[in-house]
C-alpha cells in the first residue's frame, strides 16, 4: 500500500470563505475528501496536513519519513522563500510533488520563483483543486 503525505501551507484552512476569484469556492475538507476518494480508489493511504507554521510544515516532513513513500504539498507563500522547507524536503529524500491552485506565473512577480520545485519530481498550477488529483495521481504512479 503506498502512504502518501498532504501538507497545505498558511491560510489554505481559509480556501471557500474568501477571495474565490484566485483560489475558487471549494473548501479545504472539499479538497481533502476528493483526495481521500483518489486515494482509496487505488488502495492508498494519506495523512493530512495543514499549518500555517513553517516549523510545524518542516517536523511534518521529518515525520514522514518511515511512513510515507511520498510528499504532495502546497506550500503556500513559503513557495516563494522557505529555503527551511526546501532543505527538509531534500534531507528526507522522498518524491515530492508541488502543487498550486492559482497559475503564480500569471500572477505578481514574487509568485512565479518557486524555492521548493527544484526539489520535487514536478509541479502542477492552475488548475483549481485539480492541480491536487494530478500531483497525487503521479505520486501513486512511482
Ligand atoms: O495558488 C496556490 O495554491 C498558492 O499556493 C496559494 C497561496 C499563495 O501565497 C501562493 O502564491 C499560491 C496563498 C493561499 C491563500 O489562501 C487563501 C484562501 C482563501 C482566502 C485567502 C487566502
Amino acid at each position: 500500500m503506498k502512504r502518501i503525505l498532504v501538507i497545505h501551507g498558511p491560510n489554505l484552512n481559509l480556501l471557500g470563505t474568501r477571495e474565490p476569484g484566485v483560489y475558487g469556492s471549494v473548501t479545504l475538507d472539499d479538497i481533502n475528501q476528493r483526495l481521500l476518494a483518489q486515494a482509496a480508489e487505488r488502495g492508498a493511504e494519506l495523512r493530512i496536513v495543514q499549518s500555517n507554521h513553517e516549523g510545524a510544515i518542516i517536523d511534518a516532513i521529518h515525520e514522514a519519513r518511515g511512513w510515507a513513500e511520498g510528499i504532495l504539498i502546497n506550500p503556500g507563500a513559503y513557495t516563494h522563500y522557505s529555503y527551511a522547507i526546501r532543505d527538509a524536503i531534500a534531507a528526507v529524500g522522498l518524491p515530492a510533488v508541488e502543487v498550486h491552485l492559482s497559475n503564480v506565473h500569471a500572477r505578481e512577480t514574487f509568485r512565479h520563483t518557486s524555492v521548493i520545485a527544484p526539489v520535487c519530481r514536478g509541479q502542477v498550477v492552475g488548475l483549481g483543486w485539480k492541480s491536487y488529483a494530478l500531483g497525487l495521481a503521479a505520486l501513486l504512479d512511482e
